[in-house]
This record gives C-alpha cells, sequence and structure tokens, in this order.
C-alpha cells in the first residue's frame, strides 16, 4: 500500500478506516510535538534542513529529499509490505502462521519488549539535544537532525503498535515514553546506555557506530518475530538505521583521517603536537571507544536468560537473520559459555542453547562493530602508523552477565581492586580529556567548511557535493 501524506499522520496501515484507533493517535501526537519542541533538538526548529522523507517502502527508491523545517516533518506509520505466505520461523512455533493479532499468552513479553524499543528512540533525541549548537559544518547538523526525526519517527513506530494491539495498557505506555527522559533522576530512560550524556560530537559519532549497531541487531532480532506487525515494523526501520551507522562510521573514519593529516604534516604521533593542531589523537579516540562499547555490551542481556529462552521458545524475539542458522529450533541443542572461574580465568558452562541468545546476538554484534575498526586501522598502517584501534575484550567494564562488576582491563585480564582503579583512569576518557573534546566543540556552519578535527567527507548527501547547503540558518 502506497503511503498517504493527504493524512494528518502519514501512514501505509490504512489508518483512515480505523477512526478509533485514529483518533487515538491523533490524541497523541500534539504531545509528542510539545516533546519535540521541548526535548528534540535546541534552536534549530526554523532552520530549513535537507532532509529524506519515506514515500514508499520498497528497497528501491523510498525516500525523497527536500528542505525543511523539523517540526514540518511527516512522522508517520510506515510498515514493510506484508508478506502472506509468511511463517514463523523459529522456536516451538516453527512453520506455523503468523500472528496478525496478539495471543493472550504473549501480551505481557511482547508489550514490554516494544516498551523498551520504543524508549531508547525519544532517548536518544534528548541524548543529543544540545548538539546542534556545536556542529563541525553544515553537512554534519545535517546527518545529526537526519537520525534525529527518525529515532522520532521510530518512537511512533513503536507507539502505533501500543495504540493499536494493546488497548488502554498501550495508550498508557505510549504516554511513559514521553515522560520518562534520560538521565533523569527520579524518572530515567530504561536502558543504561540511554541515559549517558552526549555532550560532544566525538561521542557523537561513537553512539551512531555503536548504539545505533545494537539497534541494527534488536530491530533484526524482533524483526523476525512471530508478530508480524512488530516484524513489518521493524523491517523497514532497518532500512533507516543504515544511515545512522554510516553517520558513525564515517564520523569517526574523518577524524581518524584528519588526525592522520596531521601526524604526517609535523612528523609526531605525540598527542600534544596533535591538540596544538587542534585534532583529536587515537589514544584519546581508543579511550572514548573504551567507554562507549563496553557500554553498549551490556544492552543485549545478561549472556545466559531464561528471559531470552522464552522469548526464543514462543517465537517472540529471534535472532538476527535466523534464517542464516541450521537449527531454528534449539530444543535439546547446547551452548558453551565463557563465564569467570573465580580464579582470574574462564571456565566452559554448557547451556541450553535458547538460554544463550543473548550472547549469540552479543557476539553477531561484536563482529559487526570489528568491520569499521578494522577499516579505521587500514587508514592508520596506509598513512605509514603502527597504532591500532582495538576493541576492549566482552568483559571489560561491564554490568550485566557474568562478567559483570569485575575488575577486568580491557586485554581481558582480572586485576587486583586497586590496580583497576588506576587502570580504568587510564583506559577511559579523563576530565582532561573530555576539557580537551569540549573546548574543540566551536560550530562551524559556512558551507563546505569542517571544524579542525575532522575531515571533509568524501562525499555528499543525495548526489550534492559537501559544499551543499544542507541546513539553512536563520
Ligand atoms: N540496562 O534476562 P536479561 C536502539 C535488565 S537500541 C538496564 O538478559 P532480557 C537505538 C533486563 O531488563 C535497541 N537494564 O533481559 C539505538 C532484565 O531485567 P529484569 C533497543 C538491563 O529481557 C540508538 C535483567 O537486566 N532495543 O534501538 O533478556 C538510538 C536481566 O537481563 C540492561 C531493545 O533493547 C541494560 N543495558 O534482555 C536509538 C530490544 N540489560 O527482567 C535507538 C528490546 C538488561 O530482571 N529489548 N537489563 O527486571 C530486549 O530485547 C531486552 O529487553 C534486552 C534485555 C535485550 C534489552
Ligand atoms: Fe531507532
Ligand atoms: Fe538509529
Amino acid at each position: 500500500m502506497a503511503i498517504d501524506y493527504q493524512q494528518k499522520i502519514p501512514n501505509n496501515v490504512d489508518l483512515g478506516n480505523d477512526r478509533r484507533l485514529q483518533r487515538a493517535l491523533e490524541h497523541w501526537q500534539p504531545r509528542y510535538l510539545d516533546w519535540w519542541q521541548q526535548m528534540g533538538p535546541a534552536d534549530f526548529q526554523c532552520a530549513d534542513v535537507y532532509l529524506r522523507t519515506a514515500t514508499s517502502v520498497d528497497a528501491k527508491g523510498w525516500a525523497q529529499f527536500g528542505h525543511v523545517q523539523m517540526p514540518e516533518y511527516r512522522w508517520g506509520i510506515f510498515l514493510a509490505e506484508r508478506d502472506a505466505n509468511r511463517t514463523v520461523g523459529f522456536g516451538d512455533e516453527f512453520g506455523k502462521s503468523v500472528w496478525q493479532e496478539v495471543p493472550g499468552e504473549h501480551r505481557a513479553v511482547l508489550r514490554r519488549l516494544i516498551v523498551t524499543q520504543g524508549d531508547t528512540e525519544p532517548a536518544s533525541v534528548e541524548q543529543q539535544r544540545l548538539l546542534g549548537l556545536t556542529c563541525p559544518s553544515l553537512y554534519d547538523l545535517r546527518n545529526l537532525f537526519q537520525v534525529n526525526v527518525e529515532e522520532g519517527r521510530h518512537l511512533w513506530a513503536m507507539v502505533y503498535l501500543l495504540h493499536a494491539y494493546f488497548g488502554r495498557d498501550g495508550r498508557e505506555e505510549a504516554e511513559e515514553l514521553l515522560h520518562r527522559h534520560s538521565g533523569d533522576a527520579d524518572n530515567p530512560r530504561i536502558l543504561g546506555t540511554f541515559n549517558e550524556p552526549i555532550e560532544d560530537w566525538l561521542s557523537f559519532f561513537m553512539f551512531t557506530y555503536f548504539t545505533d549497531r545494537d539497534g541494527k541487531y534488536q530491530l533484526k532480532s524482533l524483526a523476525e518475530s512471530a508478530f508480524d506487525p512488530l516484524a513489518r515494523t521493524c523491517q523497514f526501520m532497518l532500512t533507516e538505521e543504515a544511515h545512522h551507522m554510516f553517520v558513525g562510521e564515517t564520523g569517526v573514519g574523518r577524524i581518524v583521517k584528519r588526525c592522520l593529516e596531521v601526524m604526517k604534516g609535523s612528523k609526531s604521533d605525540d598527542p600534544e603536537v596533535i591538540r596544538k593542531a587542534g585534532a583529536i589523537d587515537l589514544p584519546l579516540l581508543q579511550r572514548y571507544i573504551n567507554f562507549w562499547f563496553s557500554s553498549c555490551l551490556d544492552l543485549f542481556g545478561a549472556d545466559s536468560s531464561s528471559n531470552a529462552a522464552s522469548y526464543f521458545a514462543a517465537g517472540v524475539k529471534g535472532r538476527p537473520d535466523e534464517a542464516m542458522f541450521a537449527d531454528h529450533i534449539c530444543k535439546d541443542s547446547q551452548y558453551d559459555l565463557s563465564v569467570p572461574d573465580g580464579a582470574g580465568g574462564a571456565r566452559i558452562e554448557t547451556i541450553p542453547t535458547r538460554n544463550a541468545m543473548n550472547e549469540i546476538t552479543r557476539n553477531l554484534y561484536i563482529e559487526d562493530c570489528q568491520k569499521g575498526v578494522t577499516r579505521w586501522n587500514r587508514l592508520i598502517k596506509k598513512a605509514g602508523f603502527d597504532f591500532e584501534i582495538k576493541l576492549p575484550s566482552s568483559r571489560f567494564r561491564r554490568s550485566i552477565g557474568s562478567w559483570a562488576n569485575l575488575p577486568i582491563d580491557p586485554s581481558g585480564s582480572l586485576l587486583a581492586n586497586d590496580v583497576y582503579q588506576n587502570c580504568l583512569a587510564a583506559v577511559l576518557p579523563s576530565e582532561a580529556d573530555r576539557a580537551y573534546v569540549h573546548s574543540l566543540m566551536k560550530p562551524v556552519t559556512e558551507p563546505g567548511k569542517m571544524a579542525s578535527w575532522i575531515a571533509a567527507p568524501d562525499r555528499g548527501i543525495n548526489n550534492n557535493t559537501p559544499e551543499f547547503e544542507y541546513v539553512k540558518l536563520h
């Protein structure tokens, strides 16, 4: 079904034929817009931003680009096309028809997963609220806002499911999604990483590289769900997600590139020399990676999880790209999990594969994270330097799962507690690192100009040049 832009709420779910639902969502809409004004991008609501808007849900040519003011962005409800022959792809219900309604026995868990997913979307907009004020270029400012409006749309995606399938409880949850706030001491967002402040653009690029990638893997797992409306919603969200991770990977890559230019020019890798030239040194970048990567690993949940096992058994949440696994039932199969042996090492604990779903997904995520790191390292090597960016051990600085709260360094070794405190101070961003990064955060708003700490992008957006006026400020 084509997207209907004539309606107050653009959609491809035939909202016009469901008056009750339409009214409920139209009631939520002004609250959403209030939230956007108060918690969304500060100071740029009147700027004309070169944004893409979905025009269809096909893989090809689904977007149209044009300058719009963000509050005028057409947030809507877009589900991937329904496949009438789709069957449950995993778990105890394997091969049966997928569900078009929520089965009573799975209502509570589905609601909880949808709320958790929905909560992250506005959280990220809140975290990024002030970044526009210190943009390194108009190109980057536009990308920030593109990510922000799409995260807003992802909130719409989950709110639609809550309103359409969960009755009064769903409407209440939809309200709550606008009331919790990132970092709020009394009413924080649900998951840890979404309460971390993002006060500079280095953190923003880390977040879009590492945290949006958690989004990719969680959405892939939910896109396998037997609850078909959830699966279809997530399938379309994934097409938007690709750009968010592109922003992260190229953002970090451009910071590396700029640093290498300075290193070559000065023939030095001394952080002080790099900083004198207004660039970001690689050891500092590594410390930001240590922080964000370790925080994001917790987003996958406990490594042995009975919740995950029951989601899988029920068909509620699968593994990313479930089709690539050989066994979709995993009833009697086992998984060898590495757990602490209490003496500084690891031992294998054999658990049912269904209980290991979070860990399986986390490991796929880690592999995917490594790809960009390998590309950044290639740039460094090509420039003739021998620094290597490394993802820290998945046991480092964990707060969830068997490796939680252990004094483990980025290489995975267990340390004495006092040594660990010193280690943390050395491998995470220090006050001085943060202060230096903050000192770089000065807005650059002349078309085509870049801040001193980041290289220009290789190309612009939608075949425009990097010099294009991506945001018209007034
Ligand atoms: N922080 O049995 P477990 C995105 C809790 S990002 C705080 O493993 P489960 C985006 C957990 O709730 C994608 N608490 O739990 C990115 C449980 O509590 P209870 C977001 C945590 O349910 C960028 C307990 O620990 N989507 O879209 O199997 C920008 C035991 O854990 C955390 C989703 O997350 C944490 N990090 O797994 C914008 C998908 N981790 O039951 C957007 C939906 C765990 O003991 N969510 N806990 O009270 C889920 O699938 C699951 O809830 C989780 C946790 C995978 C997160
Ligand atoms: Fe999202
Ligand atoms: Fe995203």
